[in-house]
């Protein structure tokens, strides 16, 4: 029997992560489930996460750029071999939040899994600063459940805004058959929630149509990520008090977008996983020792070639 994928994809921090370890603890349980984690920059801190959350979790990295484009071979060759590694039932794929879903969800197809769903968290309190982006665009257009992520952090009416908004990207962005214009993905789901929580319904009732392979050859993939550029720190454990570190964390510059790290402060017990998105940060206790402290930023790159 082929196997089942889900795609979780979705702007950089919008919740994926935190999504799919509430999803696999609330629904599968008691599954075989492998994970593709894709990050951006060349150190995975999302793997260490799952691995922390998720007990004997098989976990499959592929960092430093994005399985849509830069790592398509490497995904392909990933997919390809996973199935005589791993025994597993479903497969979970992170996509890096600079990645577009579609080829992905081609490049399973062509392997003979089944793509149940492609699930697009969206950031409900930061979108906006990056809703001019074709990628976030695409992210939404090509997903049939689409997560309003973060409702915890906007009220209601801002919450009503948010789904109007959302609906008109999906009409506009949704992809379409050149030649007729039927949408191809006419169904999909809109669900609002915090902390990436989804309802069982989601895993139990739905499923992306299955395109031919026509459609697929229609959707290539031309994007690139010269805008974004990704940088790893590294400090020895205990090297910083933890007020020293948010100090620094106050002065970021506005263009670094996205942040996140395990540290082990000096005047701190446990290591802890920060995790920065959009001006926001945190904290949370991370539950195994690490041997250095290390942070990975994003930036926009603000610099126009003329
Ligand atoms: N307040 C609030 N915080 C959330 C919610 N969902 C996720 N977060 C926090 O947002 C931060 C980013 O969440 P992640 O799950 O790492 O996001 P991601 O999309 O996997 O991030 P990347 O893989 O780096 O693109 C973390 O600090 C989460 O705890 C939510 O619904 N409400
Ligand atoms: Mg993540």
């Amino acid at each position: 029997m082929n196997k089942k994928s889900y795609i979780f994809t979705g702007y950089l921090g919008s919740g994926k992560t935190t999504s799919m370890i509430k999803v696999i603890e609330d629904f599968f349980k008691n599954k075989k489930v492998t994970f593709i984690v894709n990050e951006f920059g060349e150190v995975s801190i999302d793997g260490k996460v799952i691995s922390g959350s998720i007990a004997n979790a098989n976990i499959v990295e592929i960092n430093e750029g994005c399985v849509c484009c830069v790592l398509y071979d490497e995904l392909n060759k990933v997919l390809s071999d996973l199935q005589s590694k791993y025994d597993f039932e479903y497969l979970f794929i992170e996509t890096s939040g600079l990645s577009e879903p579609f080829p992905i969800y081609s490049t399973l197809i062509s392997l003979g899994f089944e793509v149940e769903s492609i699930i697009c968290l969206v950031d409900s309190l930061n979108y906006k600063k990056y809703a001019d982006d074709d990628l976030f665009r695409y992210q939404i257009g090509a997903s049939n459940v689409i997560v309003l992520n973060k409702i915890d952090l906007i009220g209601v009416k801002r919450a009503q805004e948010v789904k109007e908004e959302i609906v008109s990207i999906k009409e506009k962005y949704n992809l379409k058959n050149f030649l007729t214009g039927e949408y191809l993905i006419p169904k999909y789901e809109i669900v609002e929630t915090s902390y990436g929580e989804l309802p069982e319904y989601i895993f139990k009732d739905l499923k992306i149509p299955l395109l031919s392979k026509e459609q697929l050859d229609h959707f290539q993939d031309k994007h690139s990520h010269q805008s974004y550029i990704q940088e790893v720190f590294n400090y020895p454990v205990n090297a910083l008090y933890c007020q020293q570190f948010e100090k620094l964390v106050g002065s970021f510059p506005k263009n670094l977008v996205r942040a996140k790290g395990i540290l082990k402060f000096k005047d701190v017990d446990i290591p802890l996983l920060f995790n920065y998105s959009y001006g926001n940060y945190t904290f949370q206790e991370y539950p195994e020792d690490i041997e250095q402290s290390v942070v990975v930023a994003i930036y926009k790159n603000e610099l126009k070639v003329v």
